[in-house]
């Protein structure tokens, strides 16, 4: 896992984005890595013996409400106390400064949501708030009407009676986030195929690009004549249809490849 980032694979990258009129910015988990966020692959993505495919579905849930509720409890505290990281705030002043740039994420930290909110200051945040392609960490939606509200206080998941219950009608409700199995928004999902289409450039940070529909995104770019940038410290099945992979850490090389090197924060 390269640490550093190759200067000459940067200066590709920094070339590719500075002549980019509309930039397509694509995240996944691995960008909040450096927030203290854990991943969802590899060793540290394992919670207790449990694999993400084994939560993260609507039958686990079904079958065991207050496991799920634990594991969705656990996260938020993990996320509640993490911030933006130097990647999320580049992407963040990307999108205020230069204008042509979407973000579309995976991830349900809410972390592009603060760092815009932190870069904007006075500004309107609008073009640096993410598409959340698998929903929020933070909402809730009934599991029997149509409630769908923001919810951050502490779970008490230990046991079936504890879990939060619909503020409308008194039913269990569950995170607001798209599972396995589950359609995505239409609308959202709409929004950013368009968005890849007419990209000519689609930036990848900090996704293992295996989940779908997501992981088609850059190909749609890529299909209709623009290009891809890869920021990994994995290869992934996207490395071999990028223009360039930079092997480095998020919080360190989208800084620099968005023109923040040696600009304070
Ligand atoms: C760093 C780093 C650092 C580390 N800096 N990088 C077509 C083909 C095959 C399968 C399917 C298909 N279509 C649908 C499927 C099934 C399924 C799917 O894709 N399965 C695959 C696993 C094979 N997809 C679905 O079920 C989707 N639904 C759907 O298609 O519905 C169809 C339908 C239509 C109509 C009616 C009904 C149904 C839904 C997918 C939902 C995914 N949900 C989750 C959970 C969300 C809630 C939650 O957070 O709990 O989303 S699963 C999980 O994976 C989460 C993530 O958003 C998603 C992607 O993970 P991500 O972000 O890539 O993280 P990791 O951990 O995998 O990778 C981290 C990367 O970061 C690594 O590469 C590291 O190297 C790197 N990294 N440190 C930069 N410092
Ligand atoms: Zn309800």
């Amino acid at each position: 896992m390269g640490e550093i980032v190759d200067e000459r694979e940067l200066e590709r990258a920094r070339r590719l984005v500075g002549e980019a009129g509309r930039i397509l910015v694509l995240t996944g988990a691995g960008i909040s890595a450096e927030s203290g966020v854990p991943t969802f692959r590899g060793e540290e993505g394992l919670w207790r013996r449990y694999r993400p495919e084994e939560l993260a579905t609507p039958e686990a849930f079904a079958r065991d409400p207050r496991l799920v509720w634990e594991w969705y409890g656990w996260r938020r505290e993990r996320i509640a106390a993490a911030g933006p990281n130097p990647a999320h705030l580049a992407l963040a002043r990307l999108a205020l400064d230069r204008g042509g740039v979407r973000i579309v994420t995976q991830n349900v930290d809410d972390l592009h949501g603060v760092a815009a909110a932190e870069v904007a200051g006075g500004r309107d945040p609008g073009p640096a708030l993410p598409l959340e392609l698998h929903g929020s960490i933070f909402r809730v939606r009934c599991t029997a009407c149509a409630e769908r509200y923001a919810h951050r206080e502490p779970v008490d998941a230990r046991s079936r009676e504890t879990l939060p219950t619909c503020r409308h009608c008194g039913e269990l409700v569950r995170p607001d986030v798209v599972w396995f199995g589950e359609a995505l928004d239409e609308r959202l999902l709409a929004e950013a195929f368009g968005e890849a289409a007419t990209a000519d450039l689609c930036l990848v940070v900090g996704t293992s690009a295996v989940v779908q529909p997501a992981a088609s995104l850059p190909r749609v770019t890529l299909d209709n004549g623009g290009r891809i940038v890869e920021v990994n410290p994995e290869p992934t099945p996207l490395s071999a249809l990028a223009e360039v992979s930079l092997r480095a850490p998020a919080a360190e090389a989208v800084p620099r490849l968005t023109g923040e090197a040696g600009r304070a924060g």
